[in-house]
C-alpha cells in the first residue's frame, strides 16, 4: 500500500558521438635538418597527435610557414615530405630555418583543433 505513484525519469546517455578531446601532440614541437638539395629527409619527419574521442580522426595540414609551399604534409600520417621535383631549393627565401605551423583536426562534430611547430634547418651546400 502508499507507492501508488512512480515517476520514471528517461535518461539518456550519448557515449559515441561526443567530442570533448581536442588533439594532443606526441611532443610540444618538432625539429629537423635537412640538406638543401635533398628529396627527402634522411630520417622521416613525422608529426603525430592522439585523440581521446573514439570518433574523432585526426587529420594534419600545414597552415602557416610553408612558403611558396616547398614542403607538404600528408593528410592521414602527418609525414612532411619536399615537393620540389628537383631537390630542396630555398634560395628563393631569406632564411634557411623555416617554422611550419601544422595543424592537427579532428573532424568531429564541432571541430577541435591543435597546432604545433615544426623548425626545419636547411643545410646549405658549401662550394669549395
Ligand atoms: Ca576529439
Amino acid at each position: 500500500m502508499g507507492r501508488g505513484l512512480a515517476t520514471v525519469v528517461p535518461l539518456t546517455i550519448t557515449l559515441s558521438d561526443a567530442n570533448d578531446n581536442a588533439p594532443v601532440f606526441l611532443h610540444e614541437s618538432y625539429s629537423a635538418t635537412i640538406d638543401e638539395g635533398a628529396f627527402k629527409f634522411d630520417t622521416p619527419l613525422r608529426v603525430q597527435a592522439v585523440d581521446a574521442d573514439a570518433t574523432s580522426v585526426v587529420q594534419y595540414s600545414i597552415i602557416a610557414g610553408n612558403s611558396l609551399n616547398i614542403f607538404a604534409i600528408d593528410g592521414r600520417s602527418g609525414e612532411i615530405s619536399v615537393t620540389q621535383r628537383n631537390g630542396l631549393d630555398v634560395s628563393a627565401l631569406r632564411t634557411d630555418t623555416i617554422i611550419l605551423t601544422v595543424q592537427a583536426n579532428d573532424g568531429g562534430n564541432g571541430v577541435v583543433t591543435t597546432t604545433v611547430k615544426i623548425t626545419v634547418k636547411v643545410i646549405k651546400e658549401i662550394f669549395v
